[in-house]
């Protein structure tokens, strides 16, 4: 059996840590941000690292934004019916990421890097906020050619998910997945994943965004989006950038969540919102995942044909279940999906 729907992202291990605005201000760190550091500039940021690892409270939790949505499908779909396509080390973290996909029932097609170590993220919590800092490390060596390996998998998919964090690292093969999905007439979904990436990728956004029948960001990546490629409109009007991102593609949605407040879809042929369920406050664990959770319940019922309308809802059902949890993880015990 092959997997139905096929998820393509950076592989990171979460070191994850509740700390203080104290230690982010050491860093000139956001408290809700996420952020690349680059292992080969003297960047001090690099130290975060080893001191949160030190930390006692420290949790090493599997990570990589799609790679959480890939197991928040199967957590909904079940076994075999995810695959997803990133880089990784040989090492410890490795290891435990192959661990983590195997029981959550996501297929691994990993390129492995002989010399290079597994990206890991440093998952700052302060309060309901997470700063995300990366060393994408071996998951900054994805090359197109490996999907070749697995391109029987990529034919038999129905559908594809794009973290859109890993703009920073291939898009010659998310355009390469993109080209396969129009040929084929298969849903294409992007996510913008993190403002910067509308900011500093304006460029390899541009060439992939075409693929995508489905984009899904929230409302500060919106926002970045309106910035960065000067749009005229209000950076806070999200249906004017979600116009503007569609153009004249009929075949193009675009789901911008906006934390609490509810969720606008837009089309060429409109828009709509969709409320959100909220959790009781005392419920949440932490948010870290959460729009990830949002998109591999979305995902899932995506793969199950459900109306636009039900996979938000499965989206949300999902990081609802996901905040109650540590770091961007989901129940031991199997909840149902039932219709709200
Ligand atoms: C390229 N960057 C910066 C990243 C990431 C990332 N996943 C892929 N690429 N920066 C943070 N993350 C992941 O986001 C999840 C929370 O939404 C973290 O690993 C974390 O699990």
């Amino acid at each position: 059996m092959s997997p139905s729907l096929i998820c393509l992202g950076n592989p990171l291990l979460d070191l994850q840590v509740d700390t203080t605005l104290e230690y982010l201000a050491k860093y000139e760190l956001k408290s809700n941000d996420a952020i690349l550091v680059d292992a080969s500039s003297n960047d001090p940021k690099m130290a975060i690292f080893d001191e949160v690892a030190k930390m006692p409270n420290v949790k090493f939790i599997a990570g990589g934004a799609a790679q959480n949505s890939a197991r928040g499908a199967a957590y909904v779909l079940g076994k075999g019916q995810v695959g997803y396509f990133g880089s990784v080390g040989k090492d410890q973290f490795s290891d435990k990421l192959s661990e983590e996909n195997e029981s959550a029932g996501v297929v691994s097609l990993y390129q492995v890097q002989e010399k290079i170590g597994t990206g890991k993220c440093a998952a700052l919590i302060t309060g309901h906020d997470r700063s995300l800092v990366t060393d994408l490390g071996a998951a900054n060596h994805f090359t197109p050619e490996h999907l070749d390996k697995h391109w029987d998998q990529v034919e038999a998919a129905k559908l594809f998910y794009i973290g859109g964090f890993h703009l920073t690292v291939s898009p010659a093969a998310i355009v390469k997945l993109g080209k396969h999905a129009k040929e084929t007439g298969k849903p294409f979904v992007m996510n913008l994943s993190a403002p910067f990436i509308p900011q500093f990728f304006k460029d390899a956004l541009k060439e992939c965004l075409p693929y995508a029948t489905i984009v899904i960001a929230n409302e500060s990546e919106a926002a970045a989006y309106a910035e960065s490629f000067g749009l005229t409109c209000e950076t806070t009007d999200l249906v004017a950038i979600a116009k503007e991102i569609i153009g004249t593609d009929a075949n193009k949605t675009v789901i911008f969540t906006h934390g609490l407040e509810p969720t606008v879809v837009t089309t060429t042929a409109g828009s709509t919102t969709f409320e959100v369920h909220p959790l009781e406050k005392s419920k949440i664990v932490d948010t870290n995942g959460a729009g990830d959770a949002f998109a591999g319940g979305f995902m899932a019922g995506l793969t199950q044909d459900k109306p636009l309308e039900t996979c938000i809802d499965m989206g949300q059902w999902l990081a609802s279940l996901s905040i109650q949890e540590v770091g961007p993880s989901y129940p031991k015990e199997k909840f149902t999906y039932t219709k709200a």
